[in-house]
């Protein structure tokens, strides 16, 4: 399923809202997609780019991302870990509706780009997903938000990840993708091994098919919406700031700034934006981790299920769901979670009983299942995420907490289970205020 194809089917199940009234691209497309996340949001109508379509909280939320993957919303996490082993072919086409429209003299004030907030460095672009190669690697994809500088020129924020290190290795030409087909959005934000590609998980997911780029034959989607090819420079600008995941202006930072040489696109493009800190944002790129988490603890322990909380920006807070057998399982929980996904700052592990999807009852589980001396492992002193804005951003030096919220082995369980009123959960307000 392609990008347009995916909106007509949310469109089909009567999900999509169409926008038809003309709108802005300096703040009322973000106010309007930040008012209706997770809701996704087709925009008819752009006033400062016509021609073009915008669609944004599209992959909003854990069903949608279980329909990308083919499987129910419950099995999500164990379809995400297969996928993150997988190794699928990158088969190629010829006349790629992504080259529909070649355009030679590219512009890129002519490419709705976004401006989400006030303080934005400027116009950006964040659905953004970059193809390069290395000749050790392969072919690497990854997210990367992109601020227009000029017609030819734009910074990203590219994190000391895999670009980055392909970049350091001598990698110049790049392709960035906007509007790519769900599975390719999703593979393009799990984290495999190095040398192992994203683009072969998209097809893996299903059967993505490629394109080569004209400027530099690298492969992108055959029906993504726009392709932009470029090259990495040796000039470096300021990028940011720029609202993260976390809700916070991300800082300024200076980056390599990427030359644009050509633009191709489908006819009558949907442009995606993905909304800083928004439902899908927080989807994309949390999924991937949870079963990062699961993969990885549940090599030490029963692993139920796992959770990046919203309240944890979807990145920060995990909660664990384990079954527990052992004494230590907690901590083994903790460790193998702050193996799994580096940026993990606190984690919280519960018992089987616990409703994860509830902070509530999260919460409930702290206060009546945990000693602080005893069951809270501090590490100070580690490498955590840029994006808290209570850690040092330069360095990523943070401190990471876990806490083992379960019950003790050994102990009288009944004493901490949820007592339950016989009939709770049954009555009907209607029922009762009826009258008779
Ligand atoms: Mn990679």
């Amino acid at each position: 399923m392609n990008f347009r194809e995916f909106l007509e089917w949310l469109d089909r199940r009567g999900k999509l809202i169409h926008v038809r009234k003309p709108v802005s691209m300096r703040y009322e497309v973000a106010a309007i997609l930040k008012s209706l996340d997770p809701k996704p949001v087709l925009f008819h109508n752009v006033k400062e780019y016509p021609g073009w379509r915008v669609a944004g909280n599209v992959v909003g939320d854990r069903s949608r991302m279980a329909k990308v993957l083919g499987v129910s919303e419950d099995r999500l996490l164990e379809r995400m870990a297969e996928a993150l082993e997988a190794r699928g072919e990158i088969e190629y086409v010829d006349d790629p509706p992504c080259q529909e429209v070649v355009v030679e003299e590219p512009g890129l004030d002519k490419i709705p780009f976004v401006i989400f907030g006030e303080r934005d460095g400027g116009p950006y672009m964040s659905a953004s997903i970059a193809v390069a190669h290395d000749p050790e690697y392969g072919f690497n994809a990854s997210y990367h938000r992109f601020m227009r500088i000029d017609g030819r020129r734009m910074v990203g924020r590219i994190v000391p990840r895999h670009l980055h290190l392909f970049i350091e290795r001598g990698a110049r030409d790049v392709a960035i993708v906007v509007g790519a087909p769900p599975s390719f959005l999703v593979a393009a934000a799990m984290s495999p091994e190095l040398g192992v590609s994203e683009l072969g998980i998209a097809s893996w997911i299903d059967g993505v098919r490629y394109a080569r780029t004209i400027t530099h034959g690298l492969p992108v989607p055959a029906e993504a919406e726009v392709v932009i090819e470029g090259r990495f420079t040796e000039d470096f600008h300021e990028e940011g700031p720029f609202i993260d995941a976390t809700g916070t202006y991300d800082i300024v930072r200076m980056e390599r700034v990427v030359e644009v040489e050509r633009i191709t696109m489908r006819r009558n493009p949907i442009f995606h934006v993905i909304l800083g800190a928004g439902s899908e944002h927080r989807t994309l790129m949390g999924t991937p981790k949870e079963a990062s988490i699961l993969r990885e603890a549940s090599k030490v322990c029963e692993v139920l299920d796992v959770r990046l909380t919203p309240g944890g920006c979807g990145w920060l807070h995990a909660v664990i769901k384990i079954r527990k057998r052992r004494e230590d399982d907690g901590r083994r929980a903790i460790e193998a979670a702050f193996k799994a996904h580096r940026s993990l700052k606190h984690v919280v592990v519960v018992d089987e009983d616990i409703d994860i999807n509830d902070p509530t009852m999260v919460e409930w589980a702290i206060a009546t299942r945990v000693q602080l001396d005893r069951d809270l492992i501090l590490k100070p002193g580690e490498r955590g995420s840029s994006l808290d804005p209570s850690a040092d951003q330069v360095s990523r030096l943070t401190c990471k907490a876990g806490l083992d919220a379960t019950i003790p082995l050994g102990v009288d369980r009944e004493k901490f289970i949820r007592a339950r009123i016989p009939g709770e959960g049954e009555v009907r307000l209607g029922e009762l205020t009826g009258g008779g």
